[in-house]
């Protein structure tokens, strides 16, 4: 049989059913079609752990890639070529024979306010004492509980969709949810405030999509590298490293910010009880090109600030199920 003949492989990409999963797989495809056009992609989507327990804080699930497990396994198996992935969702530690081959262009990484109709006319800082924010957020939790001690706090879980509608009906006063979640399901008009990294670091690799493969597939890295953007990417390897140094999964109050100017990367980090009452917080400048190192830098430092205690707690916390927003509200 002569090459010309030989058909390339179809390329397999693993998804989650989410809408949020969906749209931003379906993105992926999308340019790599107009980049690969004779090549043929097709989505397999997979249920993972934290599609499937939806009644219990997230927190208490733990956090050893409840979003992204099953769809490592596929790769494995080899029954996919690469998973998308929230990039905050994606621990910081991949399981033997992967690769995080690509990071895309981040989009605005900032948490945002949701509110109820009858608080149309606040921001964060002018809601009433009691008011209920929704969140299963430990970093959001802890951030908010440090400036406005005066709110209450619940939990929320569910989709975007299910956790407006608890919203509108009244269950809540207000959510925090991602401004980039909302943006991508064309739901930006529900964004009431962008709130300031004054008051809320994001979380580790928000706003970034991360595209996992097996790790020896140079097919596939070659072509994925393609929709790959450095500038993202530097950052959020800064980010990553600096969350794995402080060994802290998806659940534990650490929050951060970065930005590269002229090849100079600042990375802004915290650490946060909580109850709120401590959040230690710093930012250390390096050359991009040593992003990770920056990162590390930015644990120890916070760690010698006291950040270990603050960490050790919580593990503790957590062991005992203490830890969600309802046991402490
Ligand atoms: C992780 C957290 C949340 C998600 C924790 C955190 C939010 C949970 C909640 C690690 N994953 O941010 O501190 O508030 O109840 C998630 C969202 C997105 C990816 C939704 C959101 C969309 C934004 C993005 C859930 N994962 O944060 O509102 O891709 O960055």
């Amino acid at each position: 049989m002569s090459p010309s003949v030989t058909a390339a492989r179809t390329i397999r990409i693993g998804s989650r059913k989410s809408q949020l999963a969906l749209v931003q797989t379906y993105w992926v495809q999308e340019q790599l079609q107009q980049r690969f056009p004779e090549r043929s992609f097709e989505v397999h989507t997979m249920s993972t752990q934290g599609d499937k327990i939806l009644d219990v804080a997230l927190a208490k699930i733990g956090d050893k890639g409840l979003f992204t497990k099953e769809l490592e396994v596929g790769m494995l198996q080899n029954e996919t070529d690469f998973a998308v992935h929230s990039l905050k969702d994606l621990p910081t530690k991949l399981p033997e024979g992967l690769l995080l081959a690509c990071i895309t262009e981040r989009e605005n990484p900032a948490d945002a306010l949701v509110v109820h109709e009858k608080h149309k006319d606040k921001q964060l800082e002018t809601l009433p004492a009691g008011a209920v924010v929704g969140t299963s957020s430990l970093r959001r939790l802890a951030q908010l509980r440090h400036y406005f001690p005066h709110l209450q706090f619940k939990d929320i879980r569910g989709n975007l969709n299910t956790r407006l509608q608890k919203l509108d009906e009244g269950g809540y006063d207000a959510l925090i949810l991602a401004v980039a979640g909302l943006q991508r399901l064309g739901m930006g008009e529900r964004i009431h405030q962008v709130i300031p990294e004054e008051i809320s670091l994001h979380a580790v690799g928000q706003g970034a999509l991360g595209i996992e493969c097996r790790a020896d597939d140079v097919e596939i890295i070659n072509i994925l590298k393609t929709i790959e953007h450095p500038e993202t990417r530097a950052r959020c390897y800064a980010e990553r490293a600096f969350l794995r140094s402080l060994e802290g999964g998806c659940q534990v109050p650490i929050g951060v910010s970065t930005r590269i100017e002229n090849n100079q990367l600042t990375l802004t980090g915290m650490v946060a009880s909580l109850d709120g009452q401590r959040l230690i917080k710093d930012s250390i400048t390096g050359a991009a090109e040593n992003a990770e190192q920056i990162g590390i830098e930015l644990a120890n430092r916070l760690r010698q600030q006291g950040a270990q205690e603050i960490l050790d707690e919580i593990f503790a916390q957590v062991q005992r199920g203490e830890n969600s927003p309802k046991d402490n509200g």
